[in-house]
């Protein structure tokens, strides 16, 4: 089922296949308020700061075959998020379009750009060799991070541009790459008090 707007920039959508079953529901014009659980500890950790930090308010219920693995549920969550927030932004009248942020967690430094494009475009790079590897929490696949935002970058529609500049720590490296995603996407899809038009030379986004 295709994501619905609700009313304003409140959007939801519920995605069922033979692997998970994902609610999501969002409000881009929140104050950060969330209620998640995809019965994935770490990534209801990072779901949780991505709504802190972006004062997007977020309700996800997420399940799926964990049993397996985390893998469908977490990308499934991720395509689910993906398909609300390009729903959740209509026309993108009046949006900054553009956000950018370089955030830190102790040793870690992640600087993410984020530009409401209309196209789905993800750059990731700076992970320090291994880091994909690490099992965060025991149970989250230090590579599901780039997936992660991959599948919302795509159903999305946005590009995004993250980069780790630092971190030893993997917790710290991926918590901060959700904090600085957090942190340019509410500049980005903030409304501009300055113009109501939508912010590109063709008309559209
Ligand atoms: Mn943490």
């Amino acid at each position: 089922m295709a994501a619905e707007l609700m009313s304003g920039r409140i959007a939801q959508m519920e995605r069922t296949t033979s692997e998970s079953q994902v609610r999501v529901r969002m409000n881009l014009d929140g104050t950060g308020t969330s209620n998640i659980n995809t019965t994935v500890p770490f990534y209801d950790h990072m779901l949780t700061a991505l709504a802190k930090h972006s004062l997007i308010d977020l309700d996800i219920e997420a399940e799926g075959d964990t049993h397996i693995d985390v893998h469908h549920t977490v990308e499934d969550t991720a395509i689910v998020l993906g398909e609300v927030l390009r729903t959740a932004l209509g026309d993108k009248r009046g949006i900054r379009r553009f956000g950018e942020a370089t955030v830190p967690l102790d040793e870690a430094l992640a600087h993410a750009v984020v530009d409401v494009s209309g196209r789905p475009y993800l750059v990731h790079s700076g992970e320090p060799e291994g880091q994909q590897y690490h099992l965060i929490g025991g149970h989250f696949t230090g590579s599901m991070t780039r997936h992660v935002f991959e599948a919302v970058t795509y159903h999305a529609g946005i590009c995004l541009h993250m980069r780790v500049l630092g971190g030893r720590d993997p917790h710290h490296i991926v918590e901060a790459q959700f904090k600085a995603f957090a942190r340019a996407l509410r500049e980005a899809v903030e409304s501009d008090p300055r113009t109501d038009d939508i912010p590109s030379t063709k008309g559209a986004l």
